[in-house]
């Protein structure tokens, strides 16, 4: 039985995490996370009290972030600011927690030397033209384009100078899009899902043709614990399920799949500076570890995404509106 300290565990990745590890190993896992908008205490209820133990507060909080990783075994970094269109308008939250917080986090498991897992995205490496065959690899150039991608791409490198030049035994995941079970309605698939629920038409962003490489969040899970069993220190792996779907094809899916016509959806404003395309080659992580993704069928994994939505209302609901009145004002 190890300790684990989740930073961000009440969010989408994070909860998922949680309750990937409570359901897969005997550890005890203490979640650290500030509850923003996108914080919900309802992804992690009905989990064993003995087993989970819920922190409320902030990563860049020195003195608590001492105290918590001065009993832990491992830490598994997933607090962010995560929402692109977010960092577009109010960027400085992104550099508290992303930077900061990373930094924070950073000098506390040097202290006590404890092992660190930092989550991170593809989007860090920029994006990939549409017809281009290259996917991003772990020797891929950093490029990052929004204040999203850029704090996270900052945060990657405080890693790798923490361990290079300090010792700090850690490891780094950049993860694709994830999809699937309490995902914050703002994002792509939950928001379309919840529109039609609400009898509200789709929006897609510009002309859709924008590619993101879908994976069940279960399967990051399942990546992120197989890194932190046998993963090389010092190392960053990619992770990825070989889920290249276009925007317009992922809206058209669901609303096939919700029973509704296919072109009941709204051609909205695209995103300043939307990265075209994210692909991940996934080689290292397979073939050094034998991971491999559950969630080979994106179908499937967005079925039973669908079903989820439908039958957890009370969850979204209350975020619903307020995202979608922000949405409004940027004609999104
Ligand atoms: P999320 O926005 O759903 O959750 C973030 C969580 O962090 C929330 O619970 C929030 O309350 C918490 N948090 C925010 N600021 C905090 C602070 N200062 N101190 C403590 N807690 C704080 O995000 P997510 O989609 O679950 O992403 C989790 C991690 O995975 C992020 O690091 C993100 O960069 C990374 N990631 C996400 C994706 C994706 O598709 N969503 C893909 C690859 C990597
Ligand atoms: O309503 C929408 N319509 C639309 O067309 C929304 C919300 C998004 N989009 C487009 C923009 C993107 O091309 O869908 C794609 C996915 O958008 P998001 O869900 O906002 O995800 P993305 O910007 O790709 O970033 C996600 O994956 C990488 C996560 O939010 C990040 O945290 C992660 O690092």
């Amino acid at each position: 039985m190890a300790r684990y300290l989740v930073t961000g565990g009440a969010g989408f990745i994070g909860s998922n995490f949680v309750h990937y590890l409570i359901d897969h190993t005997d550890h005890h896992v203490t979640v650290l996370d500030k509850l923003t908008y996108a914080g919900n205490l309802a992804s992690l209820s009905g989990l064993p009290e003995t087993r989970l133990t819920f922190v409320r507060g902030d990563v860049a909080d020195a003195e608590l972030v001492d105290d918590l990783v001065a009993t832990a075994d491992a830490v598994v970094h997933y607090a962010a600011e995560s929402h692109n269109d977010n960092s577009l308008n109010f960027p400085e939250p992104f550099v508290h927690t992303n930077v900061i917080g990373t930094f924070t986090l950073l000098e506390a498991v040097r202290k006590h030397d404890v092992r660190l897992h930092h989550v991170s995205t593809d989007e860090v490496y920029g994006d990939l033209e549409l017809d281009d065959p290259a996917r991003f690899t772990e020797s891929s150039p950093y490029h990052p384009s929004s204040p999203y991608s850029s704090t996270k791409a900052g945060s990657d490198m405080l890693v790798r100078a923490w361990v290079r030049s300090y010792g700090v035994t850690a490891t780094i995941s950049n993860c694709s899009n994830n999809y699937g079970p309490f995902q914050h309605v703002e994002k792509f698939i939950p928001r379309q899902i919840t529109n039609i629920l609400w009898g509200i038409r789709p929006k897609l962003y510009g002309d859709g043709r924008n590619v993101r490489d879908w994976i069940h969040a279960d399967d990051h899970s399942s990546a992120v614990l197989q890194i932190l069993e046998a993963g090389r220190a010092g190392e960053t792996y990619l992770i990825g399920a070989d889920g290249e779907k276009d925007n317009k094809t992922v809206v058209e899916l669901i609303l096939t799949m919700m029973g509704q016509d296919t072109e009941a959806y709204d051609n909205v404003a695209d995103r300043s500076g939307h990265d075209l395309r994210y692909a991940i080659d996934s080689t290292k992580l397979r073939t050094e570890l034998g991971w491999r993704p559950r969630y080979a069928d994106f179908e499937e994994g967005l079925s039973a995404t669908i079903d989820w939505y439908r039958d957890h209302e009370d969850w979204w609901a209350p975020a619903k509106r307020a995202t979608e009145a922000f949405y409004a004002q940027l004609g999104q």
